[in-house]
């Protein structure tokens, strides 16, 4: 230790004094979800113009941290993560100590073993006993994967050819399904007009009978249904489509079956409520992101195979013998299954996580995440200022400002404005969203560390709120 030089040690051990009081900060149930900072501000502090020194590095680490939205609090409610994960943060931590890349075993042996110990395990919980898989950076890459692995079992000469004289293949998915499904047809050369938009029901969920019927039209249009995208835990109502239906069409139909479960996968850890995913196991393919409901740091993503060989087929490429040597080892390169060819290790975060919490710490948090979620809807349907907009299947709570006295016309007026003074005071930052043409206030119960209390405290915050914004 004493051989670590002073220029190293001295902001080191200032950094981590630094990271101390930013989490103490940052758990404060008094604290500033989101510093009110100019755009003016910060482009002022962090120009890259003048050049630096250690100790104005020091300064302007600390006034990053103090700039950040405060994603660690109970209060941040904002998107699909919320929290501070530390075994997540320590692998972190290590992940960028040791600098690693996860193409070869040469280069990440612990870490490919411990990818290949996840990959496993979640393949499992979703029903792919010989499934396989890779870490991606986010779900949104997963579903472009799953796209371009079913686009490959459907026209394989794709890989060498291009699309060109291949009949236009087309994708379906749901009204509510998440905006990369659409990027992913456009990534992948099928086209976003190529992407059916298949109606919801009241609650959200794909209506299975306009599916077929509009898989028999396509094909009677001359053009190759070839992929359908389920979602599990839909963005803004957090809604289950009927996964066992939509399996059971993709297999008289032959289609492949992707799910895109990167907000609702995690359920599979419940026993209480997994049935949500009922039908997971029909499927090809599957996206899931331990960011989200497992609270680990962004980004730690899965796309899973149950068929994993398929990995190898769309990347098998020439030019690679720089890197992939004909070892013994080499059948443990993920590289070789991967689209990055550089990429960072971030199934430690995971696997340190996994390890401290176990199955049954997963199990225990996300019910509570769950009866936290139903708290909050029985809180708002008591409310005569709100109503409830979606049916609280999972952490997604969907309401709107309904005060008495006011015109309908003017409630998704008023919705947004109860968010926006809520988060420009500094207090819980929740998003807001459409549901078809009413804009709702999404909430969104996804902290290990959140409390009914910190709910109870939300809700007043709102009726302030609302108080305030009625009588502007
Ligand atoms: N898949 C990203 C979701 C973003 C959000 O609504 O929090």
């Amino acid at each position: 230790m004493e051989h670590i030089r002073q220029d190293i040690r001295k902001p080191l051990n200032q950094f981590f004094d630094s990271v101390l009081s930013y989490l103490e900060q940052v758990q404060l149930e008094t604290e500033i979800i989101k510093p009110a900072i100019s755009q003016e501000k910060l482009e002022r502090i962090f120009s890259l113009d003048e050049p630096g020194s250690a100790a104005n590095i020091k300064r302007l680490i600390n006034q990053y941290l103090a700039s950040t939205v405060r994603t660690g609090n109970p209060y941040f409610f904002n998107q699909l993560f919320s929290g501070f994960s530390l075994y997540g943060f320590i692998g972190e931590v290590i992940t960028a100590l040791t600098n690693s890349s996860m193409y070869t075993f040469e280069m990440s042996p612990v870490a490919t073993i411990m990818e290949k110990e996840l990959i496993s395990k979640m393949s499992k919980l979703v029903g792919y006993p010989t499934g396989g898989g890779t870490f991606v950076p986010g779900g949104s890459n997963g579903n472009m994967l799953a796209m371009l692995a079913a686009r490959h079992r459907f026209a394989p000469q794709s890989k060498w050819k291009g699309l060109f004289g291949v009949s236009p293949l087309v994708a379906f998915i749901s009204e509510d399904a998440h905006y990369s499904m659409l990027k992913a047809a456009s990534q992948v050369g099928i086209g976003i007009k190529n992407v059916k938009k298949i109606p919801v029901n009241e609650q959200g969920q794909m209506i299975t009978e306009d599916l077929e019927d509009a898989i028999i039209d396509v094909k009677n249009n001359g053009k190759l249904p070839f992929f359908v995208g389920a979602t599990s835990g839909t963005t803004v109502r957090g809604v289950f489509d009927p996964l066992e239906e939509i399996g059971s069409i993709c297999r008289k139909f032959d289609l492949w079956f992707h799910v895109d479960g990167s907000w609702g996968g995690s359920i599979l850890l419940s026993s209480v409520h997994r049935d949500l995913l009922a039908g997971a196991e029909l499927s090809d393919s599957f996206s899931w992101c331990a960011h989200k409901m497992m609270g680990a740091p962004l980004m730690c993503t899965v796309a899973l195979f149950k068929k994993p060989d398929i990995l190898m087929e769309i990347n098998q490429i020439s030019g690679t013998d720089y890197l992939f040597h004909d070892e013994q080892d080499a059948q443990l390169d993920l590289g070789n299954i991967s689209l990055q060819c550089g990429r960072r290790v971030d199934a430690l975060k995971l696997w340190l996580s996994w390890k401290y919490y176990g199955d049954k710490g997963y199990e225990k948090n996300i019910d509570r995440l769950f009866s936290l979620a139903r708290y909050a809807a029985k809180k708002v349907e008591q409310s005569a200022d709100l109503r409830l907009l979606n049916d609280v299947k999972s952490l997604n709570i969907c309401f709107q400002v309904c005060p008495k006295g006011i015109s309908a016309d003017a409630y998704n007026d008023i919705t947004v404005r109860v968010r926006n003074h809520l988060m420009e005071t500094g207090g819980p930052m929740v998003n807001y969203a459409y549901i078809k043409s009413d804009l709702v206030i999404r909430l969104i119960t996804a902290n290990f560390e959140l409390r009914e209390t910190h709910l109870d405290q939300f809700f007043d915050q709102v009726n302030k709120a609302i108080d305030f914004v009625l009588k502007k």
